[in-house]
């Protein structure tokens, strides 16, 4: 595929002010006619081109009369109309074959209904259009179809009518007010049941909300609506955005390239983001839930009413509207967690994925298929550039910011620049220099050293980056004493300071009142304010004052993993070659300070529950530039939780005991953080070889009432697999074998097992009943944990689980070649493999790259990989 580049962008040729659309439905032949009003823009006499992908061509119309052959070009990709007038009118009928659309992108069938998905490029699987988000037209659709089959029909906008159109088939009709991008198009048609609600709105306006699904998942919509219904409300309140349509529809779908899509009035979600009850969804499916249904709503105001120019923009809707989301999430539940989990996410992927061969800015230059380009630096690190600007603002300047922004351009496509352009007028301050954040790539690093001066401390920092221009970030700092105590600086009482960071070296000196002999520690970069690598020699007694002294959570939670971090760096490597000979002594900085956080599980234990995870394995990996020690990693993570079990494991048990959640279930944070800390907890005492410990997990197992705790015991035992594990898990499997999106859990606790043959155990799971290739939330369960989650095996040393993961993503590249695109994201690490695993992946990756029929998805991925 061609290269596209956003120095390339030019305004439309021709708008399109209005569309009629019909859909004669029908699985493997539906009728679609188009009726567009069209006017140049601007004087010029170039073609009309439209985009067309896996259409049927039926007739054209022009102003009326049919269109003769001669009079257009037809090839796989465009329709191009020569010479055509000022303005007029054209009619499209095409014929498409949604049984067959196995890309779901378009219109294409789930579970026998339909459904579509048109962002970025799908809508031009459904008609002939100027498929691009700066044509903002008026939408009204007529949707035929029969009455039995598809008793629901439902399209953006609102309802006017529906009504028998004979012979079995009935006809609905939607109109929405509201210009808009062909991305934002939705239809659905189907037998569905629906929870319905009310939301009267901050002016008094009754909105009908509704969630369809699949009539035997009726009871599982309630966590759903509340969500919907809360983020309505707290749109209204945090940023005065009111809903703007008589109704608001989600439908639930099973199969769905992403997680959800905010079409305008008419959201489509993957089922995994809509369906909870307490026996079969998680925790962190319901939290999964309110921050997904609040996202896509929250589009209708940054994303729909204001849209983005060109897919170079998608950070404007994405970034914003992830900070939006992650905000809400934290006045739902605990601010800090929220914080520790959104940031822990961001080092896990978004780090990895700007030190890697897909690394690219907030804004990206250039792409072949914007597929490619809904990551997690568009959509994470987007986010953590539009809270530095609420941060370098503060939240009232911000909100002044976001009201011009959303008055300005309501009804518009517009750009990055628009966005940042507001902020500056609403704040008086040039953000020019902070521009560089969305069009740079890589994480900036700031080297951080301090010293002493008589009542004084000296903070330098120096920008670590590629190229000479530096970076414009708040940082927020504090100061401690070694014994904990926070220090007033520059003698105002103020303890804590926001620094605007923007040279390459700065430095920075406080009046302080602490004797010369007495340590003072800095806590750095407090709440995360940049999305930045802070690189100051912290020593373990430094990291152990922090993680219990710093007033900020974020500090607290951090000082604790750059203390596994110091710990079991040191152990692998030096264990790279094997196992020593006898264990390494526990350290007791990292012990103690271990000890002390378990005592608090009374305060906050889902805050508790974070500062005791160990990193991850993968997050452990990347660590490690080059030949990365996959067994040593494995292996000493796996000792340190053992050797912590065994010197707190009465503590452990007082804790596992003391957070005994009330005795029926309830999604609160209390309660969620109860059933965490016990997660975590259990899975140190099962490490333990004691019958007792293994008994604690089947007894929670046998008596859990909820999904959170009975999946938390089997997760607990996945850690050492034993007889009992095995028994649990055909139970789990016995009750919930008819439930595909249930068994995802079981299906990624299993790839991600280290014992025995843990690919031929995921090849059998492969014709397991509940599963299917064509599934994506499946393929992820099964293969995407395997690849991402089981280290040990993936990289086994003579190259099975490459081999094997390039033979099903060819395989899934032949039907839906975004999810085999995602799947290979698996194989950008092989430069930082050792010289053996490094020729076997990337053999693997050539064997993709190469094939004749590799999708442009694909192969923009292996290509850069390789590159
Ligand atoms: N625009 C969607 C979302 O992120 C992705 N398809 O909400
Ligand atoms: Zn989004």
């Amino acid at each position: 595929a061609r290269e596209i580049r956003l120095a390339d962008y030019q305004a439309p040729d021709y708008l399109i002010d209005t569309i009629d659309l019909t859909f004669n439905l029908d699985p493997i032949a539906t009728r679609v006619s188009a009726t567009m009003h069209v006017r140049r823009n601007g004087s010029h006499s170039r073609p009309l081109i439209l985009n067309g992908e896996s259409l049927k061509l039926i007739s054209i119309d022009y102003d009326g009369e049919k269109l003769s052959e001669h009079k257009f070009a037809l090839t796989d990709r465009l329709l191009t109309l020569p010479d055509v007038r000022e303005d007029f009118v054209l009619t499209i009928v095409t014929e498409i074959n949604p049984a067959a659309n196995t890309a779901l992108e378009g219109l294409y069938q789930s579970a026998g209904n339909f459904c579509t998905q048109c962002e970025p490029e799908g809508f031009r699987r459904i008609t002939y259009f100027v498929d691009r988000p700066d044509i903002l037209a008026r939408y009204s659709v007529a949707i035929i179809a029969d009455e039995l089959d598809y008793p629901v029909l439902l399209a953006n906008g609102n309802p006017v009518s529906l009504e028998s159109a004979g012979e079995g088939r009935q006809i609905a009709r939607w109109v929405d007010p509201h210009p808009k991008p062909s991305y934002l198009f939705a239809l659905v048609a189907g037998k569905l049941t629906a929870l319905k609600d009310t939301f009267i709105t901050q002016s008094g306006r009754k909105i009908d909300l509704a969630i369809y699904v699949e009539p035997h998942n009726a009871d599982r919509c309630a966590h759903a609506m509340d969500s919907l219904k809360k983020s309505m409300r707290w749109d209204e309140e945090t940023y005065g955005r009111e809903y703007d349509l008589d109704v608001f529809n989600i439908v639930a779908v099973d199969d769905f390239n992403m997680g959800a899509m905010e079409n305008k009035g008419l959201n489509i979600f993957n089922s995994r983001y809509i369906l909870a009850k307490p026996d079969t969804a998680t925790d962190a499916d319901y939290a999964g839930i309110e921050s997904v249904v609040a996202h896509e709503y929250f589009h209708n105001w940054s994303g729909n009413r204001v849209t983005c120019r060109d897919w170079f923009q998608l950070s404007l809707k994405e970034g914003f509207t992830v900070f939006r989301d992650q905000e809400f999430s934290a006045d739902m539940g605990s601010r800090a967690v929220n914080r520790i989990q959104d940031v822990n996410m961001l080092r896990q992927i978004q780090f990895a994925e700007d030190a890697g061969p897909q690394a690219h800015p907030v804004q990206p230059k250039s792409y072949r298929e914007i597929n490619n380009f809904y990551t997690s630096t568009v959509y994470n690190k987007g986010a953590e550039v539009v809270r530095m600007q609420r941060n370098l603002l503060g939240w009232e300047t911000f909100r002044r910011g976001t009201d011009l922004y959303f008055d300005r351009f309501d009804g518009q496509a517009v750009t990055i620049e628009d966005f940042l352009q507001c902020m500056s007028e609403a704040s008086g301050k040039d953000l020019s220099q902070f521009r560089r954040w969305y069009d740079v790539a890589g994480t900036p690093k700031l080297r951080v050293s301090d010293a002493r001066l008589p009542g004084q401390y000296i903070l330098k920092i120096q920008q670590e980056i590629s190229g000479s221009e530096p970076y414009m970030m708040p940082l927020d700092v504090a100061l401690f004493t070694a014994e904990g105590d926070p220090i007033a600086l520059d003698g105002t009482g103020v303890l804590v300071q926001t620094l605007t960071v923007c040279e390459m070296h700065q430095s920075w000196s406080f009046s302080v009142d602490v004797p010369p002999n007495i340590r003072i520690i800095p806590s750095l970069n407090r709440g995360f304010t940049a999305p930045v690598e802070i690189h100051y020699p912290y020593d373990q007694e430094a990291l152990a004052i922090l993680s219990h002294a710093d007033s900020d959570p974020f500090n607290r939670w951090d000082a604790m993993q750059k203390l596994w971090l110091l710990t079991l760096l040191e152990r692998i490597k030096s264990g790279q070659n094997g196992p020593s000979e006898s264990e390494p002594p526990l350290p007791e900085g990292l012990s103690h300070a271990f000890g002390q956080i378990l005592l608090e599980s009374d305060q906050d234990p889902m805050f508790v529950a974070e500062c005791i995870s160990l990193p991850s394995e993968k997050y452990l990996a990347d660590q490690f530039d080059e030949n990365i020690p996959f067994e040593a990693i494995h292996r000493e993570r796996n000792l340190l939780r053992r050797q912590l079990a065994e010197v707190w494991e009465s503590t452990l048990l007082l804790v596992y005991e003391k957070n005994q959640p009330a005795d029926h279930y309830r999604y609160e944070p209390r309660a969620v953080g109860q059933r965490q800390v016990r997660r975590l907890v259990l899975s140190y005492l099962t490490t333990l070889d004691r019958p007792a410990w293994l008994q604690l997990a089947v007894t929670q197992f046998d008596r859990a009432d909820n999904m959170t705790e009975s999946f938390n015991a089997l997760f607990a035992l996945s850690v050492r697999p034993t007889d009992v594990f095995e028994r649990l898990m055909a139970r789990f499997e016995e009750r919930w074998r008819h439930d595909p999106l249930i068994m995802d859990k079981w299906f990624a606790l299993q790839a991600q097992r280290t014992d025995g043959d843990a690919l031929e155990r995921v090849r059998q799971l492969m014709g397991h009943p509940a599963f299917s290739l064509k599934n994506p939330n499946r393929v992820h369960a099964l293969i995407g944990s395997y690849a991402r989650g089981n280290l040990m095996d993936f990289h086994a040393p003579d190259g099975h689980g490459y081999q094997w993961l390039a033979d099903r993503i060819i395989e899934i590249d032949g039907f839906n070649p975004q999810l085999a695109a995602r799947l290979a994201t698996a194989f950008n690490i092989w430069k930082r493999l050792d010289p053996a695993r490094a020729i076997l992946m990337k053999e693997a990756l050539v064997r993709m790259n190469e094939r004749p029929a590799c999708s442009p998805d694909l192969s923009e991925i292996t290509g850069k990989s390789l590159g």
